[in-house]
């Protein structure tokens, strides 16, 4: 297949005015009829009329009331056309067959769809591209109680219902939802005085599982009125849940669609990071009317236009809804764990791609997290103000167009009179930014020689250098700062900066609230590095201060085979008792690097990690830590016990993680008696799990494995819970043996793509297991791979990513890999999207 570049964009041949659609559902043989009103763009480049189309029917079309028979490409249809006119078509389309659940598709007896990035080419023929923008009027034929579309409701008669969508929307937006649904509703009142209806429909029985979906859309609607001074602009807004969904959720125009476990929660089956995770998606979701539907991309090179800057608005909202210091550790360990991540490897891409074979590849972090960090930096280089300023320029001037990064760009140029030429090259530049910091002390001035560089990667050898916002800080040895946040800016490959500081002992704090995505290295020692972890005002550097150290304790242990570095294991005394300190904040600070996070750490240093060595090294940190603080532990663990009914909001939920982040470091020494007994006691998912998970550590939670199967069997979304954690959390490569049992499970219903990724994506999350020496980790997932690419390319294509690190490790395991890889690759009729990830991965 042909790469698609941006290079070769051109305008679209004609503009559509106008869509009518008529669907006559049915679940093998849905007829859609289309009525399209054309006209030929003046800054087109000519040609005939090329509309795209896959797996249609054509049962008839017709131009201006005349029938024609268009040319049938193998990607759809071409026919010669006046420069305007009405087009009719009649399609006929299977949603029952649609294993790939992008276009029309059904999902437990429910009609409903996934159009974006090119579903919607197969439902209709249609120019299936996000620069032609038109308004819908959509009618639904069907027996079903519940027909929904986007827009507003028009006309409800028996057996049909009417939509219309006056706002024009490209073909991606579009959304329908047939099916048996019950909705659990609100209302809302907009700055503009629109009484707004809100429902969120959901299969019966789930109906009392929305509420905090339906809070946290109440709260995103003000807060974009606040924050950004975007109303809503329907009469109704619905969310529909689904079980069967590719992504997350999609942000069609007034009919939000979501994977379901992004919706229903309730205390006893959704844990409290479930709760965040739906405030924040719902929050993204809706944002997304202004950042993607009202203004939305040219074309899909430029898809971080529109996520980047949601991902960007939902990080802040969710940090003035419950702690930013927090939620930017949180972020940052995400972009760490799946951006640098890609950015290290075969993967590596820019924020906007110039070239792609099939876009649904190009939906990743880097497009998403980084694209996010760019924004937060544009808004530290310019202000807050002039950043409100350059964003309503964009509302402004752009309201109802298709846009690229350079006409966001502009904006804050016009608002700023900065030139954001040197910045833009974060958007085409790949790969994480390393900074050098080298700091001395001289006559009370702090001295810093900052250098940057940024490593070659897959198509770019060369790199120039970008501007880099570095927030500064100075902590003197006796805990007082004597330097408040600065922000420097690093333009050039090595730079000098100078601060007084009036002292000539002080350790600098670079980077304060990771201020710029890069890769700090900076030589400090562990008494450093303590210092920052008890005295920096900078809570993200206090957290990242305590991580370095336990990512260098780590990284000894495994590589000299040493002890438990007490630096370290001192240094969290003060973190386990300090009750002036967030719990949120506490209990992230007594996490430690992931093993992934050290595999990585290792490679950065030049040794070649060991998965086995990983985990037993964590496991005897852990033991120590729990060792020396057993009595500070047992008391955190004890006040931080909450009491009252449940509630998911922040304060409750960080001393439930601080809690039990106490537990799973005490389950290391207490046989696991606490953690049986609050697997007991829980009535919330999150002390239920948590203790389970402990237990699962120790591999002994086969009762309470068992107890918990026979509660939650019926309940689909915790059974993905329990696939997940045992595969996930099993020590060691004891994970493989478990992935291998669970694919034989008869609840192991691999279709559906939650359970899919619960299992096969959780044996991914289980470093040692997934990297057994054996081979069988890759050989496994390969397998589960081949299997589910006919159904599913697009998670089948995603969750290749698993492999994307295979070059980190020793000639025997990279030889595993590449074998599962290339049986991958030679499978008969691998899909698009899958063959480009594998052969991207093998470089
Ligand atoms: N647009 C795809 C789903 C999301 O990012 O919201
Ligand atoms: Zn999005």
């Amino acid at each position: 297949p042909r790469a698609i570049r941006l290079s070769e964009y051109q305008n679209p041949a004609f503009l559509v005015q106008d869509v009518s659609l008529t669907f006559r559902l049915d679940p093998h043989a849905t007829r859609v009829f289309s009525r399209i009103s054309f006209r030929r763009n003046p800054e087109g480049p000519g040609g005939p009329l090329r509309l795209d189309g896959e797996g249609l029917r054509l049962i008839r079309a017709a131009i201006d009331g005349t029938e024609v028979q268009p040319k049938i490409l193998p990607a759809g249809l071409e026919i010669d056309a006046p420069d305007a006119f009405t087009w009719e078509a009649e399609v006929q389309i299977d949603p029952k067959a649609n294993t790939a659940l992008e276009g029309l598709y059904m999902s437990n007896g429910m009609y409903c769809t996934q159009c974006e990035a090119e579903g919607f080419r197969k439902i209709t023929y249609y120019p299936d591209r996000p620069d032609v923008m038109a308004p819908f009027e959509v009618r639904i034929e069907s027996e079903l109680p519940v027909l929904l579309s986007n827009g507003d409701p028009v006309e409800r008669g028996d057996g049909y219902a009417v939509w219309r969508d006056p706002w024009k929307k490209p073909a991606y937006l579009f959304a329908l939802v047939a099916g048996d649904l019950v909705a659990h509703s609100n209302g809302f009142t907009t700055m503009e005085g629109r009484e707004v209806a809100l429902n969120i429909w959901v299969r019966p029985g789930d109906e009392d599982r929305c509420a905090y979906a339906m809070d946290s859309l109440k709260r995103s609607m003000r807060w974009d009125e606040d924050a950004y001074g975007r109303a809503y602009d329907l009469d109704v807004f619905n969310i529909v849940a689904v079980d069967d969904f590719n992504m997350g959720a999609m942000e069609n125009k007034g009919l939000n669609i979501f994977n379901a476990r992004y919706v229903l929660a309730s205390p006893e089956t959704a844990t409290d990071a479930d709760y965040a995770r739906i405030e924040a998606i719902v929050a993204h979701e809706y944002f997304h009317n202004w950042t993607g539907n009202r203004i939305t991309c040219r074309d899909w090179f430029q898809l971080c236009l529109k996520e980047g800057l949601t991902v960007f608005r939902d990080q802040t909202f969710s940090g003035d809804e419950r702690s930013h210091a927090v939620k930017r550790i949180e972020d940052v360990q995400m972009l760490r764990a799946r951006q640098f991540r890609e950015d290290a490897g075969p993967l590596a891409h820019p924020v906007r791609p110039t070239s792609y074979i099939e876009i649904n590849n190009f939906y990743t972090a880097t497009v998403y997290e980084k694209g996010a960090e760019i924004i937060g930096m544009l808004r530290r280089l310019i202000g807050e103000d002039a950043y409100r300023e350059g964003c309503d320029l964009y509302f402004d001037r752009h309201d109802g167009q298709a846009c690229t990064i350079e006409d966001w760009l502009k904006v804050f140029e016009d608002a700023t009179g900065r030139d954001l030429a040197q910045f833009a090259r974060w958007y085409a530049q790949a790969g994480t930014p390393r900074v050098t910091a080298e700091t001395r002390i001289e006559g009370g001035t702090l001295i810093l020689d900052l250098a940057q560089s940024l490593p070659a990667t897959p198509g770019q050898p060369e790199k120039a250098p970008q501007v880099i916002p570095l927030a500064i800080g100075a902590i003197a040895r006796d805990g007082t700062e004597v330097l408040p946040t600065a922000v420097v800016e690093l333009t050039e490959t090595a730079q000098t900066f100078r601060f007084e500081v009036g002292t000539d002992d002080a350790v600098a704090s670079i980077n304060r609230g990771f201020s710029a995505p890069v890769i700090l290295d900076q030589t400090l020692s562990a008494a450093d590095r303590a210092l920052l972890l008890a005295h920096d005002t900078d809570p993200f550097n206090k957290w990242e201060a305590g991580r370095a150290l336990a990512r260098t304790a780590l990284v000894d242990m495994i590589v000299q085979s040493g002890a438990p570095d007490r630096h370290f294991v001192d240094a969290l005394g003060p973190v386990i008792s300090d009750n002036a300190q967030d719990p949120a904040f506490r209990a992230l600070a007594l996490a430690l690097p992931s093993d992934d996070d050290l595999a990585q750490a290792l490679t950065d240093s030049n040794a070649t990690p060991d998965p086995d060595a990983i985990d037993a090294a964590r496991t005897r940190m852990q033991t120590a830590v729990a060792t020396a603080h057993e009595g500070a532990l047992d008391a955190v663990y004890d006040a931080m016990k909450v009491s009252g009914p449940y509630n998911p909001d922040a304060t409750d939920a960080g001393r439930r993680a601080l809690r039990n982040a106490a537990l799973s470091l005490l389950t290391h020494v207490d046989g696991g008696d606490r953690a049986r007994a609050q697997f007991a006691a829980a009535d919330n998912m999150t002390d239920c799990l948590a203790a389970l998970s402990a237990l699962i550590r120790t591999g002994q939670a086969e009762t309470e494995l068992q107890a918990f199967h026979d509660r939650w069997q019926n309940d689909r979304l915790v059974m993905d819970k329990w696939f997940a954690l045992q595969i996930a959390g099993a020590p060691g490569e004891t994970g493989l043996a478990v992935a291998q049992r669970l694919v034989e499970h008869p609840a192991f219903d691999w279709k559906n793509p939650n359970r899919f990724r619960s299992v096969i994506g959780a044996l991914g999350m289980n470093h040692a297991s997934f990297h057994a020496r054996s081979g069988g980790g890759y050989a496994l997932v390969a397998d589960w791979l081949i299997r589910l690419d006919p159904l599913n390319p697009q998670t089948t294509a995603r969750m290749t990513t698993l492999f994307e690190t295979w070059h980190r490790y020793d000639v025997d395991r990279q030889d595993q890999a590449k074998a599962a890889l290339r049986r991958i690759q030679s499978t008969e009729g691998l899909s698009r999207d899958t063959s480009e990830m594998v052969s991207r991965i093998l470089g």
